[in-house]
């Protein structure tokens, strides 16, 4: 439940920035804000927090994440996923009492999520369309 909330606040977010009607909700970003060789947010003035969120890049293909082994310290992750496939894919993060996930990216757009990981330790990540968690599009997010 907590998940598709969180996935139609997504979708909300999605309008309000197609309609350039405030700054209320999730920022979309595009790829064009990050730094491809770094994975460095260029973008500026969107903390919400004392501290920014650390940052992710990841990429979706048909049937992996890139990377798949990815290590961050506690706090706030914001994963930026850029699905690069043809296809619908979504993204997990579930691990310690902790599940949040994108449920669904259309094909060749990019969404963000925001973790907050409060317990060290490992976490899984993997893709809840269909049967892609089968086919190996799982990964690790290391909290350390
Ligand atoms: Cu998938």
């Amino acid at each position: 439940m907590r998940t598709t909330v969180l996935t139609l606040a997504l979708v909300l977010g999605f309008s309000t920035v197609a309609c350039d009607q405030g700054d209320e909700g999730p920022v979309e970003e595009t790829l064009d804000e990050i730094d491809e060789a770094t994975g460095v947010d260029t973008l500026e003035g969107e903390a919400e927090a004392d501290r920014p969120a650390e940052r992710v890049v990841l990429q979706a293909t048909s049937y992996a994440y890139q990377p798949s082994a990815i290590t961050v310290g506690p706090g706030d992750v914001r994963f930026v996923i850029n699905n690069a496939a043809d296809i619908v894919h979504g993204f997990e993060v579930e691990g310690h009492g902790l599940e949040e996930a994108i449920q669904e990216i259309p094909a060749g757009a990019t969404d963000s999520l925001t973790v907050t990981f409060e317990t060290p330790g490992d976490y899984r990540i993997y893709c809840p369309v269909a049967n892609h968690e089968e086919l190996g599009m799982t990964g690790t997010v290391t909290v350390q």
